[in-house]
């Protein structure tokens, strides 16, 4: 054993010995200048930021504005998830599946070490014990990140549970914990000075699903860096799933109070920068209805001894989209992100020491300091803020924050929505004939693809149930997990599946429908659909509203809006039936029986 191991040995302040022995063979391995165990305090977080701050990491935004909270912008090239080099390197590559890259472990492994190789020299290595989901749920989820990023330890404080607390529990259950390598893959030599953003050209993000860990390499940025939120609580906890019979999805979580008081969960699957955070947060523009938030991106649910689904969200802070994002459209994470605890990615500055980006106000402000710290004019042609620009804020700040969202055995759902971003084709909202063809509108949502992820924008593309980059084994396998799941459960306590599209446009190229606040016009329907009482129109491809069955009171809508929102159009869908057909044969053998037939039976209706 190298001297680092043992130093890191004698220093360990925990008696798990599978940690101990982890923490002091990655230290012999990437051969930190020290190592750090990260308590979560307050303390603690307020020493790191000063530390980002003097690094130039970070800049502290004005108090008056955002009280205790930062600015951070990232190297050009590091500002999105990175699909293209994230893998799932499972011990057979058809576990896999074709819709992810994969690469033999062993040899993954050999690249790795060489990568991880003395790569946090001249760095602090900071352990960050830490939990998806509650402390004190039945069968806890814990993680320990290993990473050289003061900024990502920061944000993992705003995102999970994490420190001492966490460290105690797993010591007192002896718990399996995942472990999640992470390095910027930046190391410094003697007396070589930092960038405010270190990062590689070279970018790894993977995940061994047999061993349940993870190692990211390269990226400072989000879903690369943050591992307990995609790499764990989705392509992890995804295989977790599989093997004890429950779901871990990309949805959120919403709760809904109706005129008589009776109340309502729902989770909605949408891709990334698809309007999750934005559902989550509605803000009615019907009387009567109240909405209250429990999860605005990941949800865990599992079918309960009743046959109910539930739902929980594994996280504990919001990793919003920031363009977009203002009073108008989204006041209540306005308000809670104006609470201050944030820090902010890639944003633009104002003169005054705060934050802004496109959307934030009606009025754009005259002087701003782009995200990649460059004067800027309302008359320059690029946007001030980066188009994924984010902020990272703690879900309690939230005001509609539902109490529920700290029961650890979740809420049970009574609907599910599916969407995407799509143009034409796809109505505004259409209920599933059924369970098994709610399924199989998840596994067919598509969506133009958008700024979460590196690579072309407004592609079209299939991303079943919003999973596509988040699944950590085969698509088929997944597809079969849901149905299997499903299959001894009484029907009529399944939730109703819906499929929603906000963002169909009019022959103009307008969006037919005015979205934000309005989705509660669509939810009131779907609620309406579930007690019987909102009219539909059958067509073959589901349930969609009659213009009268829907509430526009108080709406300004002209009729060919309302029309282009609602038209099922046989031309566009014998395209969809056909492009669906394409999506399915990429399976190989691998799709479940259930959705070849409803995709037969979907044919047979189009006629
Ligand atoms: P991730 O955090 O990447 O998973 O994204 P998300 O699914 O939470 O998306 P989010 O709610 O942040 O919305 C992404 C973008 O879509 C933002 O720019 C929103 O302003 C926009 N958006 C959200 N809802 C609507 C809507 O109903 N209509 C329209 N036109 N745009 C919307
Ligand atoms: C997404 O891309 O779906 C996000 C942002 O929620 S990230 O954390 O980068 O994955
Ligand atoms: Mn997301």
């Amino acid at each position: 054993m190298g001297q680092t191991a043992q130093q890191v040995l004698s220093d360990a302040p925990t008696t798990n010995q599978r940690l101990r022995d982890w923490v002091a063979e990655v230290a012999e391995l990437t051969q930190p200048d020290r190592v750090y165990w990260v308590d979560g305090s307050e303390r603690e977080y307020a020493e790191l930021t000063d530390e980002l701050v003097a690094a130039g990491t970070l800049k502290r935004l004005n108090p008056e504005l955002f009280p205790n909270s930062f600015a951070g912008f990232s190297d050009p090239k590091d500002v999105a998830r990175v699909e293209e080099q994230t893998f799932i390197c499972s011990a057979k590559e058809s576990d896999a599946g074709f819709t992810n890259n994969w690469m033999d472990p062993a040899e993954m492994k050999t690249k790795l070490d060489g990568l991880f190789a003395g790569a946090m020299r001249g760095r602090t290595m900071y352990v960050i014990p830490f939990v998806m989901g509650h402390l004190d749920a039945k069968d806890p989820k814990f993680g320990v990140e290993i990473t050289d990023s003061a900024y990502v330890v920061a944000s993992m404080r705003i995102m999970a549970q994490i420190g001492t607390e966490v460290l105690r529990k797993i010591e007192e259950l002896d718990a399996f914990f995942v472990p999640a390598l992470h390095s910027v893959g930046a190391p410094l030599e003697p007396g070589q000075q930092d960038v405010p953003w270190p990062c590689s050209d070279e970018k790894w993000i993977v995940h061994f699903p047999e061993e349940r860990s993870i190692y990211s390499y390269g990226s400072g940025y989000g879903g690369n860096a943050l591992l307990g939120k995609k790499c764990y609580a989705l392509r992890i906890a995804s295989v977790m799933a599989r093997d004890e019979g429950w779901l871990a999805e990309h949805m959120l979580i919403l709760k809904l109070t109706s005129p008589e008081q009776k109340t309502y969960y729902l989770a909605a699957a949408f891709p990334s920068a698809c309007g999750k955070t934005n559902l989550a947060l509605l803000d009615p523009t019907i009387k009567g209805w109240k909405v209250e938030t429990l999860g605005d991106d990941i949800t865990w649910m599992r079918f309960d001894q009743e046959g109910q689904l539930r739902a929980v969200n594994p996280e504990a802070g919001l990793f919003g989209v920031a363009p977009g994002t203002g009073w108008d459209t989204n006041p209540n994470a306005m308000r809670a992100i104006s609470k201050g605890n944030s820090i902010f990615t890639n944003c633009a500055l104002t003169d005054d020491g705060g934050v802004w980006w496109e959307g934030m106000t009606h009025d754009t402000p005259e002087h701003l300091t782009d995200w990649q710290g460059n004067s800027w004019t309302p008359d320059m042609d690029h946007p001030a803020a980066h188009p994924n620009a984010r902020f990272c804020t703690p879900i309690d700040q939230i005001d509609m924050l539902a109490p529920e969202y700290h029961e650890p055995d979740g809420v049970p759902l009574s609907a599910i929505f599916f969407g995407g971003r799509r143009k034409t084709t796809i109505p505004l909202v259409t209920q599933s004939r059924d369970w098994s063809h709610g399924i199989f509108m998840g596994s067919t949502l598509s969506s133009e693809t958008t700024a979460a992820a590196a690579g072309a924008l407004g592609r079209l593309r299939r991303d079943p149930m919003a999973m596509l980059p988040f699944m950590g084994y085969d698509a088929g396998d997944y597809l079969k997990h849901w149905v299997k799941l499903s299959s001894g459960v009484d029907a009529a306590k399944l939730p109703k599946i819906f499929l929603v599209n906000w963002f169909r446009r009019t022959p103009d190229g307008g969006f037919a429908w005015p979205g934000f606040g309005d989705n509660s016009r669509v939810v009131k329907w779907a609620i309406e659909r579930i007690e019987g009482k909102a009219d539909a129109v059958e067509t073959p491809i589901g349930f969609v509203p009659t213009a009268e069955s829907l509430d526009l009171e108080g709406l300004e809508i002209s009729d060919l809006e309302l029309e282009s929102a609602l038209k099922v159009d046989a031309l566009e869908w014998a395209e969809e039936a056909d492009s669906i057909d394409e999506w399915y044969r990429r399976f190989g053998g691998s799709l479940p029986e259930e959705l070849l037939g409803e995709l037969e039976g979907l044919k047979s209706r189009l006629g």
